[in-house]
């Protein structure tokens, strides 16, 4: 009976009716008269919250005295997107809260609305981490997320006059319920200074590292549940600031703004994420942010091993740390460091407990993307560390020495120090060396790491290299962003395949059943209808939802291609233009994303979509029959309402560049039918869904390669093909510009001179593929069939099913479900 639940953790109406009522007075000090939507909101989180911690302090609990093995994922990005709905989910009480606050008098929907989001991630890699942890969770499996928490995340972006502003995400401004600071839970951080040698009594050289710098870095736990199961994993980040006796000196002695200027210093390291993905920049603060959270976190699974009563010899077998590409990298160095100068372990054993500790996965084959260290600056960050990596380097070399018979070229290549002008430290080697197993995130990813970047690491040590293509959570992907989808599917086959994703194989013969393709078609169209609104209220453009909903949403970059997709709008416009009583598909072109500041060329991608919609949408030529949109900061929350509502999915990188996409699988998974390359994890999409039903344009890998090899020249594309030169020379001579011709003179003039990512090879081959989605579109009843069988056939690509495969294969980590006591 309902009012015998405790209002802290019950799950029926009345509690938590009572539970909000309780919360908007004990927690906001407000009454209904004059509560705020933030009230209702924060009255809201905090019963949720309370749901929560009961199963986290259970899964805490249950995992210490069990002394259960636990995965440690270290990353540097987690963009979770908003907690509330998704929380509801996760512990099956969307619909009772609903009907709680509808009984109070509130719209959850529009309360859920007003949460920000915590946007602590750059895009792929970021939003990766945060599937996993949701996946581990649901898994029951014991692990831990390390970060950092930014108290400013990825910008806000907004467009004015079609060029791309950025806003700092001031996150924290309302707090955050999500969170529980743990104030106790700090540890020092050194940084800058020297290393002293003594010998000890007994005669053994010693290391004293003496900083410049001391920072304090404080743990925030926010807990991840998993799917309607008991297990509440932690993600713990790090903010950093002055540690309690910060320049005390000064400050005694009247220096105030000294004092006050060591502690900015500090507060600094964890103020705010670097927006730039796929392109490094050799920051002093980046190194220090990558050192301060990757120390936290190794002496916080130090402590934890030690406080339950085991060996530090034994590290190894409590924890695997899985490194999210090379920021973490330091860690092992760190790690050596820890064993050896703080728990006096001997270089052998610290380098056997190091080396079965870490395993690395790689994001990206970008060249410009790998991380490099200036040797100058990271010997004045971390002295020691940089004496570690020399000694790690030496018997490394000693040792490939022999292996290699002095090759001396793969030698200096495996060498975890660069040498040129300047010398410089290379962190992915030092990943592939510290770490037991590598892994690419996609077939075809993985298979080019052992032919191109990580080839000579391969040569040597075959044995680590792996493959574990990337997922996604079917819970927020589908359940949450999708609620209408994922009823009509239920309503056919039962819920299971939110857990088992496979399930949704049992689709299959639906495709076939007239009654449920006009459903399926109807969510679809319900969910564009929904998108439109929001297009109409943001942007003031009015889109059809009856048009073809054609979707390029990710990160601005020229690998991925953007304005591949602009050259089509411009041919397609200018087809119009010359036969406007042409019969065409009606389409609306939606594209979102950020552009790292700093990346000029990506903006003007930007600036090109936007003045190119700006005469296709009022061009009274065409009619309203193409319309052009760019979504303004694309981020977890806009993801969500856009994804459903796709007809097409573009997926159009340079085969061999998008290391696997999940944005790809995001979209595939909501019934768009993919216009793809064969590059990253679409390859294996299309194995899975049938070639029938994806759009495949393009050079392969191969055929890219080899193109290149032979001198290729986009001028000779560009002569011989009178669509594409009439799309170029309209670009330059200001057609979409108010005539100025010099605007876009930049990106036409690499692509006329370089075209690095081979657009004109590969831009006949989409126009024609184009013609044929245009073609499949037109027969609705065929499109339904290819989208419920697409979706039907998406199973592999859950996060679920990768994690697993993380746990079978590399962590050696099992299950432990939790009980509530
Ligand atoms: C690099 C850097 C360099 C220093 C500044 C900050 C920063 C942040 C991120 C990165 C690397 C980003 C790599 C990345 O996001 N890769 C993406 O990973 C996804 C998940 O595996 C994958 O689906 C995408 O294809 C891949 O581009």
């Amino acid at each position: 009976s309902p009012y015998l639940e405790d209002s802290r953790t019950g799950l029926g109406v009345d509690t938590l009716k009572r539970a909000i009522r309780n919360n908007l007075f004990y927690v906001q000090g407000k009454f209904p008269e004059i509560a705020t939507r933030n009230d209702y909101y924060m009255a809201i989180a905090y019963a949720v919250r309370d749901r929560l911690l009961q199963r986290w302090v259970a899964s805490v609990k249950q995992y210490i005295q069990e002394k259960h093995r636990v995965v440690a994922y270290l990353s540097a990005e987690y963009l979770l997107g908003p907690h509330l709905a998704n929380n509801l989910i996760n512990l099956g009480i969307y619909k009772e809260t609903e009907q709680a606050c509808k009984e109070l008098g509130l719209d959850l929907e529009w309360l859920i609305e007003k949460e920000v989001e915590p946007g602590l991630g750059n895009g792929g890699l970021g939003r990766l981490a945060a599937c996993y942890m949701d996946s581990l969770a649901t898994l029951e499996v014991p692990a831990i997320g390390y970060g950092i928490r930014y108290q400013f995340g990825i910008f806000e972006q907004d467009i004015r006059d079609g060029w791309q502003v950025e806003d700092t995400d001031n996150w924290l401004r309302r707090g955050n319920p999500w969170e529980i600071a743990r104030r106790e839970l700090s540890y020092d951080i050194k940084f800058g200074g020297y290393v002293q040698t003594y010998l000890d009594r007994a005669g053994k050289l010693c290391f004293n590292w003496i900083p410049e710098l001391v920072v304090k870095g404080v743990a925030y736990d926010t807990p991840i549940l998993g799917y309607k199961v008991n297990t509440a994993n932690t993600l713990r980040l790090w903010k950093s600031e002055a540690p309690h006796s910060f320049d005390f000196q000064s400050f005694n002695a009247g220096d105030y703004n000294s004092a006050v200027n060591s502690k900015i210093i500090c507060e600094n390291i964890s103020k705010v994420l670097y927006p730039n993905d796929e392109q490094i920049e050799g920051k002093r603060l980046r190194l220090q942010q990558q050192y301060f959270f990757v120390s936290c976190s190794l002496q916080d699974m130090i402590g934890i091993h030690l406080r339950q009563g085991e060996k530090i010899h034994d590290f190894h077998k409590k924890f695997v740390v899985q490194l999210n590409d090379t920021h973490p990298a330091i860690g092992v160095a760190e790690l050596m460091r820890l064993l050896m100068d703080v728990h006096q372990l001997e270089w052998e054993e610290a380098w056997d407990i190091t080396s079965k500790t870490f395993a690395y996965t790689n994001h990206t084959l970008l060249p410009e993307a790998l991380e490099t260290w200036d040797l100058q600056l990271f010997g004045s960050v971390l002295p020691r560390h940089l004496q570690l990596i020399y000694e790690i380097n030496r018997r490394f070399v000693d040792y490939a020495t022999i292996k290699l018979y002095g090759n001396h070229q793969k030698i200096s290549s495996l060498s975890l120090i660069g040498e040129g002008p300047r010398k410089y430290i290379k962190m992915a080697n030092l990943a592939c060396l510290g770490s037991f197993a590598i892994n690419g995130v996609a077939a075809l990813h993985s298979e080019l790491l052992k032919k191109t970047v990580l080839k000579d690491w391969y040569e040597l040590m075959p044995h680590k290299f792996q493959n574990k293509t990337n997922g996604v959570t079917p819970r927020r992907w589908m359940v949450l962003a999708n609620p209408e989808l994922t009823n009509l599917i239920s309503g056919k086959i039962g819920e299971g395949w939110i857990k088992n994703l496979h399930e949704l194989k049992q689709l299959e013969p639906f495709a076939d059943d007239p009654e449920f393709r006009k459903e399926w078609m109807q969510v679809k169209f319900n969910k564009k209808k929904a998108l439109a609104k929001r297009i109409k209220k943001r942007l003031g453009v009015d889109v059809d939802p009856n048009s073809m909903f054609d979707i390029l949403v990710k990160r601005i970059h020229e690998y991925k291609r953007q304005h591949l997709k602009v050259l089509h709008i411009i041919t397609l416009y200018n087809q119009i233009k010359k036969n406007p009583s042409m019969d065409v598909v009606p389409r609306t072109f939606i594209f979102a994303g950020k552009a790292a500041p700093g990346y000029r060329k990506a903006k003007l991608m930007i600036k090109l979509i936007n003045s190119v919609g700006e005469i296709v949408n009022n061009d009274p030529d065409i009619n309203g029959r193409i319309k052009v949109v760019f979504y303004p900061n694309y981020n977890v929350t806009n993801a969500q309402k856009i994804y459903p509502a796709a007809d097409v999915s573009e997926q159009i990188s340079t085969a061999g560049k998008e290391a696997s996409g999940t944005g790809n699988m995001k979209l595939s998974l909501n019934g768009a039918l993919t216009v793809g390359t064969l590059d990253g994890a679409n390859v294996e999409i299309r194995e899975c869904v049938g070639e029938e039903n994806f759009f495949l344009f393009g050079l392969t890998a191969d055929e890219v390669a080899k193109v290149k090899s032979e001198g290729y020249k986009p001028w000779d594309y560009y002569s011989e093909n009178p669509n594409l030169k009439e799309v170029i020379d309209q670009i330059n001579s200001g057609y979409f510009s108010h005539l100025d011709s010099k605007v876009f003179k930049e990106l036409t003039d690499s692509l006329l001179y370089d075209d690095q990512y081979l657009l004109f090879a590969d831009y006949q081959s989409y126009i024609d593929t184009q013609a044929k989605v245009e073609e499949a579109f037109k027969d609705q009843d065929k499109w339904a069939r290819m989208s419920i069988l697409n979706t039907a056939r998406m199973g592999k690509f859950s996060s679920d099913r990768s994690i697993r495969e993380y746990c079978d294969e590399i962590w050696k980590v099992e299950s432990v479900p939790v009980t509530l006591d």
